[in-house]
């Protein structure tokens, strides 16, 4: 068995020792154009020039959660993709979500510029129940998200696809639920895939739909966003702010007017980082099923190319 990896940004060596561990069989090797015909690919936004030489495989293996940037370009048809599920990002976007409502709640923000001019202030306390969180995406990272919310007994709507009822989490779906899930949130948390149907999903006309004082926390990806409509709603007070972690070019551009628009926190993508050795167990897995004969359809993880996610 031959597994070519290609991951451009990131070092290779622990990736191909511990493949290499995990498949003492396998020839594993750094694509570079030319390369000899593998059987399976372990990638993270490879370029077209990689699928166009790779003729052979029998199965895409995406280091990340997010399959956008594999599916824009032109893949071997009929060639399963798979990506990760959870592999330990699930528990640090729960952390980073909580983290931004609740420094956004509990205005810590507001207590940092007191104390900074060695201010003892109390601020009035809020109500969480004035601070519905809206998760858009119900998958393996939003369903952690809810959970981990309603832990903090924040009052929890969550939006899908198709209907998904979580415990605590009220829940809406489809086109049809979509303004109603929005008047019923302050707090607006995206973690939707890419896809046609959810860029820009964040707009004017929808944001403007959140109750007044909105908040939006974007871990998904940069693309479901209109830039110029989050810093109209914040400059005209209808919204309170935002926590980003994507963006539309990355990294953000110097001159982006993110970096010094008043109510706006930036992280540089970092919000659920892939773990190598998580990830490269969980690949194993399923490439081991995968090479073994097991069902296509029965490979958890496996990407509807048509869906998008
Ligand atoms: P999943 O595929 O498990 O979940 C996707 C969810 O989105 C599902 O609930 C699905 O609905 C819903 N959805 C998809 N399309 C629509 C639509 N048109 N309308 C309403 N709901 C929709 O994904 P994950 O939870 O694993 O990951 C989500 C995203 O998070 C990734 O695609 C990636 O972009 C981003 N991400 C960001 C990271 C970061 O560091 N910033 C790290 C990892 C991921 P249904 O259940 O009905 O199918
Ligand atoms: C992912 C990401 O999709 O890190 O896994 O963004």
């Amino acid at each position: 068995m031959r597994i070519s990896f290609c991951c451009l940004d990131t070092p290779p060596q622990p990736w191909l020792d511990g493949l290499r561990a995990a498949f003492p069989e396998a020839m594993v090797e750094v694509w570079t154009p030319g390369a000899p015909l593998a059987d399976y690919a372990v990638v993270w936004a490879p370029p077209q020039a990689f699928f166009d030489e790779q003729t052979r495989l029998k199965g895409i293996f995406n280091i990340g959660a997010g399959v956008d940037a594999l599916l824009k370009l032109r893949l071997p048809p009929g060639v399963p993709v798979v990506r990760l599920e959870d592999a330990g990002m699930s528990v640090q976007m729960a952390e980073y979500v909580c983290h931004a409502v609740i420094r956004h709640f509990r205005e810590f923000d507001a207590y940092a510029a007191y104390v900074a001019q060695g201010q003892w202030t109390q601020r009035p306390p809020r109500l969480r129940s004035d601070f519905p969180v809206g998760v858009m995406g119900l998958g393996v990272l939003g369903e952690r998200v809810c959970r981990a919310l309603a832990q903090f007994e924040f009052p929890v709507n969550g939006w899908s696809r198709s209907p998904r009822p979580l415990a605590g989490v009220q829940g809406f779906s489809g086109a049809t639920g979509f303004n109603d899930f929005l008047a019923a949130s302050r707090v607006l948390v995206c973690l939707l895939p890419l896809t046609p149907e959810t860029e820009n999903i964040m707009r004017r006309e929808t944001l403007a739909r959140l109750r007044p004082g909105g908040y939006v926390i974007n871990v998904a990806r940069g693309r479901h966003l209109v830039d110029e409509d989050l810093v109209a709603l914040i400059d005209s007070g209808h919204l309170a702010g935002a926590t980003l972690d994507v963006f539309r070019t990355e990294p953000l551009p110097p001159t982006h007017p993110f970096w010094t628009q008043p109510g706006i926190t930036l992280t540089p993508h970092t919000s659920a980082r892939t773990l190598r050795e998580e990830s490269i167990a969980q690949m194993a897995g399923k490439l081991r099923a995968l090479h073994g004969g097991a069902p296509i359809a029965s490979l958890a993880g496996r990407v509807d190319t048509h869906k998008g996610y």
